[in-house]
């Protein structure tokens, strides 16, 4: 009975279930079409004009005159479509004042500045496939017709890189898997936590900005990222307004956070950071591109130990033809004195010992500062970014110290491998008044809250003449928060994570260097300019390039720059860590190496010569102080 009355039913209502089966077999097919693409990705297909071929670059449709920046709506806060945001919300921090959240609409983004005339660009050149696989393009600028070439320099004076050549990559490429054999099989993505992504930009150029996330989209696992926020720190360039909301609303995880104002990027990031959700945290530079299976290596060791810090292999895409060069594999970030500038180095013996196989993580005292995972946990027990530090520079060497002295380490997994532009200057200096002041500020900082006594070893501490130079601000919470959390000393970071550096002034043996038969004569080092020549001066007691050290490694090094055996003779390297042309033996006043010694020749110049004992080969310093047990030399590898 009640079967038949099902059936009446039906066949009265027949074409009402007819329309709907209908009306939702489109809408499915609709769906899939727009929202899966071939790998079965969850994140949203993308036009197919976006495809690296070169095509894709003259099919993106531009209609309509696009709004300027600024005169979009802004909201105070996300789409209300966006599950949990409004928690999140409201969980943001006093500076996030300063932000703004822009709806996205749906208006195509304008033209370019600079743009390639590609009708033009391609009679010239062969652009197909340009910088595909993270190969480099090159063309010569001088085949270019004015208007092109005016465009070409524009582009590369605004961006300090060659916008006009990245335009021509375009917004997407695909890149080979430079890993190490073995990489792919030692990790995996099952049971990691999931990070949230921030990309501050100020100003950045709309190509290699928009690379770097279609990178993230195709080269990461899509369940282990939560979301990604970019931060406009106060871009003044329309594109990066409407257009980009626009443009990156194709990609459901990506969310726009905009300062009103320029905050400096460590403001900015923590602006960023208090909208973030995931567990982990990465930060990466608005330059960079994200090579397959990047993220897996950043996040493993995150996953059973919170206070591990993990940064990738940091690879340069060359500024001028964008190609990146697979650097090798193993480098040691550090820190570099008098300047607390950052450096690279190859691996000591110390570390090259402690590492059984060569796809083990490399543990590095210092790091670049841009491209890093680390947990909230930690995150938030560090405190954070220095609020009190400003624009640029130095926030970067406060997080490695503070990182390795509250109980944490940096490492690399040398899977983890990340691209990124390394500028000829800073475009945005010009945008962003004192940015050289304020990271020499920074530095004050860090030098007055996290180093001790080791303070003089900061050139602008030392020398009252650049007292300007030292304007800390007020640190006390910073040496506060350090108190709270009871970090161990500067004096243990220096013995047991960084026991190699070259304090100037502090070596194994220190001072000037006096020569037995010109005693009023000292070895300077002339210039710290690669490859120049070491010479007899007269003694100035002035430091600088008559200071020389003797590190625990046995470089001898003035300036940062270490004397080194080249061709038979002795010039002036970059110190590595690992050449042995930069160790010596210092030992009954000679200074040798085998049998080869230094040595004063009747020109007075500074050579190698067959060691005699003879009076020009005898050389006197003026401090000497125990080694560090901590060290392994190359010699007792
Ligand atoms: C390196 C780091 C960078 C940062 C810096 C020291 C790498 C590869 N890069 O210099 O991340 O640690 O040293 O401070 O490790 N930005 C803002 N607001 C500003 C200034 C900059 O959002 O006021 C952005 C900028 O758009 C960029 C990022 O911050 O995405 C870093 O700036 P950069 O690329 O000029 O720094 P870089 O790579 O020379
Ligand atoms: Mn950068």
């Amino acid at each position: 009975m009640f079967i038949l009355k099902m059936l009446s039913s039906f066949r009265r209502r027949r074409g009402v279930y007819f329309l709907t089966v209908v009306l939702l077999w489109v809408g499915v097919t609709y769906l899939m079409w727009t929202h899966l693409d071939g790998e079965g990705s969850s994140w949203p297909r993308i036009r197919g004009d976006f495809f690296p071929r070169e095509e894709y670059r003259i099919a993106t449709g531009r209609v309509g005159p696009a709004k300027r920046h600024g005169d979009n709506k802004v909201h105070k806060a996300y789409s209300s479509k966006k599950a949990g945001v409004g928690d999140v919300e409201r969980n943001v921090k006093d500076d996030a004042g300063n932000a703004t959240v822009v709806f996205r609409g749906d208006l195509p983004p304008e033209p370019m500045p600079n743009e390639p005339d590609f009708d033009v660009v391609r009679q010239l050149f062969n652009i197909t496939n340009a910088g595909d696989g993270g190969k480099a393009f090159k063309i010569d600028p001088q085949r270019l017709p004015p208007e092109e070439q005016m465009k070409y320099e524009t582009a590369f004076r605004k961006n300090a890189m060659n916008e006009y050549v990245s335009n021509i990559i375009g917004v997407r490429r695909r890149l080979r898997d430079p890993r190490l054999e073995g990489c792919a099989e030692r990790y995996s993505s099952a049971g990691l936590p999931q990070t949230s992504i921030i990309i501050c930009f100020v100003n950045e150029a709309w190509s290699t900005l928009l690379r770097l996330v279609h990178s993230i989209h195709d080269n990461t696992t899509p369940h282990l990222v939560k979301e990604v926020i970019l931060v406009d720190d106060g871009s003044s360039w329309d594109f990066l307004g409407r257009p980009l909301d626009v443009y990156m609303a194709r990609f459901p995880k990506v969310q726009i956070v905009r300062a009103t104002k320029g905050l400096g990027l460590m403001v900015a990031r923590t602006l960023g950071y208090n909208y973030t959700t995931a567990p982990v945290i990465t930060f990466l530079d608005s330059h960079c591109e994200c090579f397959p299976g990047w993220l897996e290596p950043l996040l493993t060791p995150l996953a059973t130990d919170p206070k591990v810090v993990t940064t990738p292999c940091i690879d340069s895409i060359d500024r001028n033809d964008f190609g990146i060069g697979v650097g090798p594999d193993v480098l040691v970030g550090v820190v570099e004195f008098p300047t607390l500038q950052f450096g690279w180095r190859l691996q000591p013996p110390r570390e090259k010992k402690r590492r059984k196989s060569k796809l083990e993580p490399v543990r590095s005292p210092a790091m670049a500062g841009g491209l890093f995972s680390i947990t909230r946990e930690y995150f938030d027990l560090l405190g954070g970014f220095d609020p009190g530090m400003k624009i640029w520079g130095g926030e970067n060497i406060e997080m490695s110290f503070k990182i390795w002295m509250c109980g944490g380490r940096i490492e690399t997994p040398i899977c983890s491998r990340v691209g990124h532009v390394f500028h000829s200057h800073s475009s945005y200096r010009g945008l962003r008044e004192g940015a050289f002041v304020a990271g020499e500020a920074n530095n004050a900082r860090v030098v007055e809250v996290w180093m001790d006594d080791y303070k003089k070893y900061y050139g602008h501490y030392r020398r009252p003449m650049s007292k300007k130079r030292y304007q800390p601000g007020d640190v006390s919470e910073r040496v506060m928060l350090r108190e709270r959390i009871r970090c161990k000393p500067f004096s243990w970071y220096i013995q047991n994570v960084y026991p190699e550096v070259a304090l100037p002034g502090d070596g194994v043996y220190s001072g000037e260097i006096r020569n037995e038969a010109f005693p009023k004569k000292c070895l300077d080092m002339m210039t710290s300019k690669e490859g120049g020549h070491p010479a007899m001066f007269d003694c100035h007691g002035q430091g600088g390039t008559q200071l020389f050290d003797m590190t625990d490694l046995d470089e001898i090094v003035s300036l940062n720059r270490c004397l080194a055996r080249v061709h038979g003779g002795v010039s002036n390297y970059k110190s590595n860590w690992a050449s042995r042309d930069h160790i010596w033996e210092y030992k009954d006043k000679l200074i040798r190496r085998h049998n080869n010694c230094l040595t004063v020749n009747a020109t007075q110049h500074v050579v190698m010569g067959e060691c005699s004992g003879k009076k020009s080969q005898q050389w006197t310093w003026n401090y000497h102080r125990p080694r560090r047990k901590t060290v392994l030399r190359i010699e007792e590898m």
